[in-house]
């Protein structure tokens, strides 16, 4: 492999229209990378499917990149491929932009999307697991010598570990050989998803390590938490450049959610008891991290590096009763839709990050007063009927509508 091919500068970012991507597009831009955003726009579509809105207006891609160059001067380029089936155009693309880094952000990332019927679990695994593969594939028939960063997720763990701090990716264990002998080894930490979603994040895990282990190819893996704000330095710059805000049953994570429930004087929906505890991350530190993690590339002979990206966990009810205190909106303990533990302890090592430099945003009153002004700020667009999680994991179960709606 010829590593004087690549353009150490120039970073391709799967999935750069989405929440995470981005953000992460204009900061990586600002920083003096020259960006090529890879992304099908099957996230619109997904809206379109659902019939929802991102709470805040997004603009179109070509858009969006149009203003952002008006405003800093710098160029971003959208090429439309779907990862999962485009492979020739894919490999073309790589052998074109030779890029240093690739972000692989392009997954179907909602869980309760991935349980809703038998075809929506199929297209998760296909789309996931395909997209993955093709790149992995693609990088290695390109013979160029990229940094490949993977945007994983905390749920590949799950959440049952009481009294075990969740280490960042391998677990040291002792095997005892049919001598008797005790031999140290390294594995991954077992997998334990919960949903199909989370599932297709696991079979990731495995693909990583067999190209990693066959080409020696670079990887990182981001094990990242619960995202939670919307708008980022970036993407604050200027309206047309805003970030998605995703509220509804299905996109909606936990956070965001009863910050925009709670400015709409829609009921807190707690799922169950609230006992889960969760990783979360402020979508600002999510865009460190990942310059962070380009920055800080493993070496050809290393194994797959693995980040938790997360700075604090909580549990679901403690997050309800904050936001509660500081919007005086009102809790409605619903049925949980998923299958997951009722109550878990959740205690995470991030000190990779940490030693790279990462200062955490943790939550705070302010951050959380932004959000709640986002949400009030675009209350117009919701569309109170999409709030409900009406995805239910198995058919025995309800879905999670508060009682009077
Ligand atoms: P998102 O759905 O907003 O963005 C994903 C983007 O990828 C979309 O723009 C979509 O159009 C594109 N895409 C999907 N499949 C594609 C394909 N086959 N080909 C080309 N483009 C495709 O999701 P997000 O919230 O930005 O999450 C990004 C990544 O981070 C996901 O892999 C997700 O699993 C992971 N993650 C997200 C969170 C979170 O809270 N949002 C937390 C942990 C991990
Ligand atoms: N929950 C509620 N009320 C709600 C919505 C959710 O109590 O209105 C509960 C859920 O039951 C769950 C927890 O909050 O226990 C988190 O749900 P979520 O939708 O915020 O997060 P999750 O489904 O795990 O998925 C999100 C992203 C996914 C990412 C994952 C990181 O959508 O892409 O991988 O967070 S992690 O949770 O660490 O695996």
């Amino acid at each position: 492999m010829d590593i004087k091919r690549l353009n150490r500068k120039k970073v391709i970012i799967i999935g750069g229209d989405g929440f995470c991507g981005w953000p992460t597009t204009l900061h990586l831009s600002r920083q003096g990378y020259e960006v090529v955003i890879v992304d099908n726009l099957s996230r619109r579509n997904i809206d379109n499917e659902l019939e929802v809105e991102s709470l805040t207006p997004i603009k179109p891609l070509g858009e969006r990149i149009k203003v952002w160059q008006e405003l800093t001067g710098h160029k971003i380029r959208h090429i439309n491929i779907n990862i999962a089936e485009d492979y020739e155009q894919l490999l073309q693309v790589l052998n074109d932009e030779k890029p240093g880094t690739i972000i692989h952000f392009a997954e179907q990332r909602s869980a309760p999307y991935s349980m809703k019927s038998p075809r929506h679990k199929r297209y998760t695994v296909n789309n996931n697991i395909n997209g993955t593969h093709n790149l992995l594939c693609a990088i290695s028939e390109s013979e160029l010598d990229i940094h490949l960063v993977h945007l994983g997720t905390m749920g590949v763990y799950g959440y049952g570990t009481a009294g075990v701090k969740i280490p960042e990716g391998y677990l040291e264990v002792e095997v005892i050989t049919d001598k008797g002998e005790r031999v140290e080894q390294e594995i991954l930490y077992p997998t334990n998803p919960g949903s199909v979603y989370h599932m297709t994040k696991s079979q990731d895990q495995l693909l990583f390590q067999y190209y990693n282990k066959n080409d020696q190819m670079r990887i990182t893996d981001l094990h990242q938490g619960i995202v939670w704000g919307t708008n980022t330095e970036e993407t604050k710059l200027d309206e047309r450049l805003i970030n998605r805000f995703d509220y509804d049953g299905d996109y909606g994570t936990v956070l965001n959610r009863f910050l925009m429930q709670a400015a709409l004087d829609y009921p807190i929906t707690v799922h169950g008891t609230g006992g889960q505890t969760r990783a979360f991350i402020h979508i600002q530190d999510t865009v460190r991290c990942i310059q962070l993690a380009i920055e800080n590339p493993p070496q050809k002979e290393d194994r797959v590096m693995i980040f938790n990206q997360m700075t604090e966990t909580h549990r679901i009810e403690d997050l309800a009763k904050m936001v509660r205190e500081l919007t005086e909106g009102e809790i409605a303990y619903v049925q949980n839709p998923r299958k997951e533990a009722a109550e878990n302890e959740l205690h995470v090592k991030n000190d990779l990050f940490l030693s790279k430099g990462l200062k955490p945003t943790t939550l705070n009153q302010g951050l959380l007063r932004e959000v709640s002004e986002v949400a009030k700020r675009y209350a117009h667009r919701a569309d109170l009927s999409k709030i409900p999680a009406r995805s239910v994991w198995t058919k025995d179960q309800q879905p999670g509508v508060p009682e009077e709606r």
